[in-house]
């Protein structure tokens, strides 16, 4: 029997884009959703892990398979059906899964032959047996995994073509942003694999490099954090040799031996997610986490930089609250809390968040013709309307952000400042130069967008100052700012 596990590529998706960006090629990530579900599939499957990120196959000229499994995140929806399509005229049953076909299940399941939703452990054996009877259900339910049971990834599989591997050590995330899908998918309930099992996959990977695509490495409550340590010092003990790179929430920055352990460990790089410069932004996010009292970003940064760990810094563009300037002021706050890189996305209203409920309540939601849009969630687009920037005004304000911050002389200048207190200058050259490479692709990719999908931003709506449906007060008139922070 033979199985093709796919990922499919979209191709607005700036840094898959390695032909345009030589530098690229060290951000190109394995899919480790089909790693997993390799592991999950007895032997007597043949499977062929497709990563269309590394090029897009000629599927006609290869075997035919008996099955084909398709993930896929809303930003690759639209080619995941398309490849759906290929192999069901050639009568080939296709499965979907992952986050996007879980949260917009009656779209994939007119376009798929089964869909299996939430977390794929406790069902894909049974969905692998009903293939080989021909007797495939339209639906399965995931639900969470348990985590004990968490088979290791196949990570003899997609042996070449990437510069990091990948591993997960936790799920769920309790802190349920309003932008984030996590919580809905993985749930609130921060589940931890044993540490054993986690060593063990880490000795698996064949890369010098990995990511660990845990949405937060360490958690938020006192036991995570123990239970972290302990990974930490297994993964010294076991002399794994690797040099990881993680997501953590800023509180990892409280713990001087939660740092020295994770250096210990082979933590090179962490993604934080700073979200915005404003405690008035993070209330509107539901990012209460980081408005904890005292916190101090640019010395919890500093400290973090003192393990040798670099940090990446994330933050989000069209907020309610971001007005003409927010570009400029977001750049020149990452620069103070001194982060090696900065990424910026739109406030996107991905399916299954608080968000999207919200921005389509108040039809504010741009790029609405689906399946056809999907490909514009990259969180690269500004698809929604905005309150106080419009469509034009929200693409200039990123455009000075990474101007700003990925201008020469700013890049020298944390290189210079690495080399000075011989902390990898070399890894934050590379990092700053492809995020500056990508920065030129996306403004082409902006013109294209204005040109093709600008006309869709037209009409009353776009007023900035006023979204489309402003929730009022009960005596009918409108409400103030503070007023609708409060609203919702
Ligand atoms: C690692 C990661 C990435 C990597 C992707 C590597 C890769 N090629 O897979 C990188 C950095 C490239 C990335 C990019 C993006 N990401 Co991302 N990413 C993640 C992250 C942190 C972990 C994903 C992961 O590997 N999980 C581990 C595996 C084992 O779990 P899983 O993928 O859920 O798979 C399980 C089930 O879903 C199911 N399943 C999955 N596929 C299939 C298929 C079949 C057939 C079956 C039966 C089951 C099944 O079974 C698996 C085992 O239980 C998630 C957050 C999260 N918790 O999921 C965000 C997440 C998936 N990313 C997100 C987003 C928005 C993006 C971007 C659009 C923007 C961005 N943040 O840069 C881009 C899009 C890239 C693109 N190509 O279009 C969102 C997606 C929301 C959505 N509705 O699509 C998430 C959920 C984060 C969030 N904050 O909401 N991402
Ligand atoms: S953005 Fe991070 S902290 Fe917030 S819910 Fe998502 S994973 Fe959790």
């Amino acid at each position: 029997m033979r199985l093709y596990l796919i990922n499919p590529s979209n191709p607005l998706v700036s840094i898959v884009k390695v032909k345009a960006s030589r530098w690229n090629r060290y951000r190109v990530w394995k899919p480790l959703s089909l790693m997993a579900l390799a592991g999950l599939t007895p032997r007597e499957w043949e499977i062929s892990i497709v990563d269309e990120n590394l090029g897009r196959p000629d599927y006609a000229a290869m075997p035919r398979p008996d099955l084909v499994g398709i993930t896929a995140f809303t930003s690759q929806a639209n080619r995941a059906y398309e490849v759906a399509a290929h192999f069901r005229r050639l009568g080939v049953p296709v499965v979907m899964g992952g986050i996007h076909a879980t949260m917009c299940l009656e779209e994939a399941m007119e376009r798929v032959d089964s869909v299996v939703t939430g977390e794929a452990e406790g069902i894909w054996p049974q969905v692998l047996q009903d293939a080989r009877l021909g007797s495939l259900k339209r639906r399965y339910e995931g639900g969470f995994a348990e985590i004990d049971d968490v088979p290791l990834a196949r990570h003899d599989l997609l042996a070449t073509g990437y510069a990091f591997g990948a591993i997960q050590t936790t799920r769920g995330c309790p802190l349920n942003c309003t932008f984030c899908s996590v919580t809905a998918f993985n749930g609130a309930r921060y589940r931890q694999r044993p540490i054993p099992d986690v060593v063990r996959e880490f000795q698996l990977i064949r890369e010098k490099h990995v990511l660990v695509v845990d949405d937060n490495l360490i958690g938020t409550r006192h036991d995570h954090i123990a239970r972290a340590k302990d990974l930490f010092r297994a993964m010294a003990r076991a002399n794994l040799r690797k040099e990881w790179i993680a997501q953590a929430t800023i509180n990892i920055a409280d713990d001087e031996e939660l740092l020295t352990l994770a250096a210990k460990a082979g933590c090179r790089g962490l993604y934080i997610g700073f979200e915005t410069p404003s405690p008035e932004g993070l209330l509107e996010l539901g990012k209460k986490f980081n408005l904890l009292k005292g916190r101090d970003f640019r010395a919890s940064v500093r400290r973090i930089r003192r393990h040798n760990i670099l940090v990446s810094g994330s933050f989000i563009i069209g907020l309610d609250i971001d007005r003409p300037g927010i570009g400029r002021r977001i750049a020149d706050v990452a620069s103070h809390y001194g982060v090696d890189n900065l990424t910026v996305m739109f406030l996107t209203p991905l399916p299954g968040t608080r968000l999207r409920e919200q921005m389509e309540s108040e039809g504010r939601i741009a790029l609405d013709t689906f399946p056809e849009d999907w490909e514009y969630y990259t969180l690269t687009f500004p698809v929604a309307r905005y309150k106080h920037l419009t469509l034009k005004g929200i693409i200039e304000e990123m455009t000075a952000c990474d101007q700003h911050f990925y201008s020469m002389p700013r890049i020298l200048g944390r290189v210079w400042g690495n080399m000075w207190r011989r902390r990898k200058p070399l890894i934050t050259l590379v990092g700053n130069l492809s995020y500056r490479s990508n920065t030129r692709l996306d403004r082409k990719a902006y013109a294209d967008f204005k040109r093709q999908q600008g006309h869709r931003y037209d009409g009353a709506r776009e007023v900035p100052g006023e979204p489309a449906a402003r929730r009022g007060r009960p005596d009918g008139r409108p409400a103030t700012d503070a007023e609708q922070l409060l609203i919702r």
